[in-house]
């Protein structure tokens, strides 16, 4: 193991991000640059139908960025990179990130989120990597009643798919420091929303609906209520953790913001100048988690985090960013998008 100490201390430090083309990473890889310049990023994704590499495309010339197209699962690539880029530190956000689709076909993300942490895990041990950063969700510790937080030793329950795959990758990042002495520091942040976010997730599809005068389908009764988090305070709490975290721990993180989905997609209508005759109530999700609600302050005392943007803004600012970026949708809304929109909403929009 390189010495802990490298991380957050270099000027020159030479991180791994890994799934930077999606939503997040895309957010984390451009706010990074601005505020780390003299970091080396390297981006390895395997460019899913969830990516968009267009998003990073004006990084193209610049020296400190490095994108390298690949799976995390493949160790003879993920070793090669780590040598060859002499990685000090690994920030593992690449995953299958749909509750829905996880729902259609579980497989594939227990093979991206299970067994690609695992082998990745396994390559920054054998490399040595100083730190390691494993991007998990609250959706791990599963839903919670009317009232209470989900804090860090709130039990893991997932009920998703999707959640299950996250969780086990959580818990294998947390083995490897326990059993091998590596340096894990684990996150767990609430619902992202922002620019870039694939329209699958709740926010960017009603917004790109209402946007074409589509109906938005609420699931069950639209009181299910998520802690909304701006992803650029995501960005900041994981860059947080890498350079301030201790190996072994785990960091909530949330925006305190708890919303009822209705309330959200009518926010979206009203902003948008649009009818709420759009919305439609349609067939639940199987398993939906009730509610989500985060207590961050161990990530406020800890690491002196604490997140800049205020819900209603946010959301304004982001139905702007949608607005504004007409062909950015219709490339994601087009081909494979077309295919699954009809399984997920077919029979229930009928
Ligand atoms: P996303 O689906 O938008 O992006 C995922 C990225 O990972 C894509 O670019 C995809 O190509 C890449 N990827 C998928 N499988 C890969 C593999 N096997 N090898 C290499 N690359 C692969 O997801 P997101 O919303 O940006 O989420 C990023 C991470 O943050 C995920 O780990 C997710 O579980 C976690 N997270 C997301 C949220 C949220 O609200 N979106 C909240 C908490 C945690
Ligand atoms: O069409 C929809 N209608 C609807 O009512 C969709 C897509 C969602 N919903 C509801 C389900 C949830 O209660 O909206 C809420 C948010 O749904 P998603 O955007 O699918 O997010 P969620 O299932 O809460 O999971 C998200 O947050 C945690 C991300 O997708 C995960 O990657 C992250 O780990």
């Amino acid at each position: 193991m390189r010495e802990a100490a490298r991380v957050g201390t270099e000027m020159d430090m030479r991180v791994l991000v890994t799934g930077g083309c999606g939503f997040i990473g895309t957010n984390v890889v451009r706010r990074w640059r601005s505020e780390r310049p003299d970091w080396t990023l390297v981006n390895l994704d395997k460019l899913t139908y969830a990516a968009n590499p267009e998003n990073l495309a004006d990084l193209e010339r610049d020296p400190k960025y490095i994108f390298v197209r690949g799976d995390v699962g493949n160790e003879e690539l993920v070793s090669h990179v780590l040598e060859s880029r002499k990685i000090d530190a690994v920030v593992h956000m690449a995953a299958e990130s749909h509750v829905d689709r996880s729902i259609l076909g579980p497989g594939i993300f227990i093979e991206s989120n299970v067994r690609g942490t695992q082998v990745l895990l396994d390559a920054c041990k054998r490399a040595k990597v100083s730190r390691f950063v494993m991007v998990s969700t609250d959706e791990v510790y599963g839903s919670l009643g009317p009232t209470g937080l989900f804090t860090e030793s709130t039990p893991l329950a997932p009920s998703s798919p999707y959640s299950a795959s996250k969780a086990a990758a959580d818990l294998i990042a947390l083995a490897y420091h326990h059993t091998f002495e590596m340096d894990v520091v684990v996150t767990r942040c609430s619902n992202n929303y922002g620019a870039f976010q694939f329209p699958e997730k709740f926010i960017p599809l009603m917004i790109t609906n209402a946007m074409r005068d589509e109906s938005l389908p609420v699931y069950g009764d639209g009181g299910n209520v998520r802690d909304w988090i701006h992803v650029d305070d995501h960005a900041t709490g994981i860059l947080a953790a890498l350079e301030k975290g201790k190996a072994g721990e785990t960091y909530n993180f949330g925006g305190s913001s708890e919303r009822r989905n209705i309330d959200v997609a009518k926010q979206i209508l009203a902003q948008l100048k649009k009818p709420e005759t759009l919305l439609k109530f349609v067939q639940d999700r199987a398993g939906h988690d009730r509610r989500y609600a985060i207590d961050a302050s161990k990530a406020k005392r800890d690491l002196g985090w604490s997140p800049a943007h205020d819900f209603e803004n946010g959301l304004a600012e982001t139905v702007r960013w949608y607005v504004g970026h007409p062909e950015w949708i219709e490339k994601t809304r087009s081909g494979e998008y077309r295919n699954y929109y009809d399984k997920q909403y077919g029979a229930r929009l009928a």
